[in-house]
């Protein structure tokens, strides 16, 4: 296949020594072990106090306290006849071969799990492969074209993009604590999203695969297509991208088999470089 554009969109590996320091002097407070000894010596504070800290945040091992997001993304595009557009796109990161399995710390953020265990307070490393798709569409006339997505692993019609390739990710790496509530879907084992586009309207309608990707960051999740998702999206200026979107996700959580959710999102975005 010729390729006629090849894009790369985002391809940079941030370190963030101040995360790195700020954990650091934040453990190093001597108001913090004043705090703690209060509540040991309190026996009612004591019982009262629960336990928000991890303990993985806060141990001593330089890798658990090393914050280093990155991914790397590929795409490319060819014109097929005068109407159609196929597209690539190839997403990496290697985060957990830089800041282990346990992820990032990242404080109050949740999501996804290390050991059989929920993270808390820690960001999980993303997959090697977070996405790999092809798309293909076709213009019926300058303002109606349809398209066809396939993702393994993919990112299904659901909430704002994922916050990565958002602008705001170029000075803050780190995923917003929204991150699981919103947009984790952006790495989906299984994804195929029709697309209709109306003039700056867009309607997208998804089927895909509900389970959160496993703690192996290295392999292909089982294909399901048991969830599903609509999205309509509004782009009014070349700044401004509106949408409202709806998902039915079977069992997302491997610690919640039993639980399905409805999630149901709507954001504005707006933009200036
Ligand atoms: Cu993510």
């Amino acid at each position: 296949m010729k390729i006629i554009s090849l894009l790369f969109a985002l391809a940079f590996i941030l370190i963030n020594p101040f995360t790195l320091l700020a954990q650091h002097e934040h453990h190093q407070m001597p108001m913090q072990k004043k705090d703690t000894a209060k509540a040991v010596t309190n026996p009612a504070a004591k019982k009262s106090t629960p336990n928000i800290t991890n303990k993985a945040v806060r141990s001593d091992s330089l890798t658990d306290r090393f914050d280093a997001p990155n991914w790397v993304m590929l795409m490319a595009s060819r014109k097929v006849n005068k109407r159609g557009l196929f597209s690539f796109s190839l997403m990496l990161s290697a985060d957990e071969l830089v800041m282990g399995e346990n992820g990032y710390p990242l404080l109050f953020q949740s999501g996804e799990t290390y050991n059989n265990k929920p993270l808390v307070d820690r960001q999980h490393p993303h997959d090697f492969i977070s996405g790999l798709s092809v798309a293909y569409t076709h213009m019926f006339n300058k303002d109606i074209d349809l398209t066809a997505y396939l993702g393994y692993p993919g990112e299904p019609a659901i909430g704002p993009p994922a916050f990565m390739h958002r602008i705001s990710s170029i000075n803050n790496p780190d995923a917003p604590l929204g991150h699981h509530w919103q947009d984790a879907t952006h790495i989906t084992f299984g994804v195929a999203t029709l697309g209709f586009r109306y003039k700056i309207m867009k309607f997208e309608f998804s089927n895909f695969t509900g389970r959160e990707p496993g703690e192996d960051r290295y392999n292909f999740d089982k294909p399901r297509f048991n969830s599903w998702a609509y999205r309509f999206s509004v782009n009014p200026t070349d700044n401004f991208a509106i949408q409202f979107s709806q998902a039915f996700i079977k069992s997302p959580e491997a610690l919640e088999p039993e639980e399905n959710i409805t999630r149901t999102t709507a954001s504005v975005l707006q933009w200036k470089i």
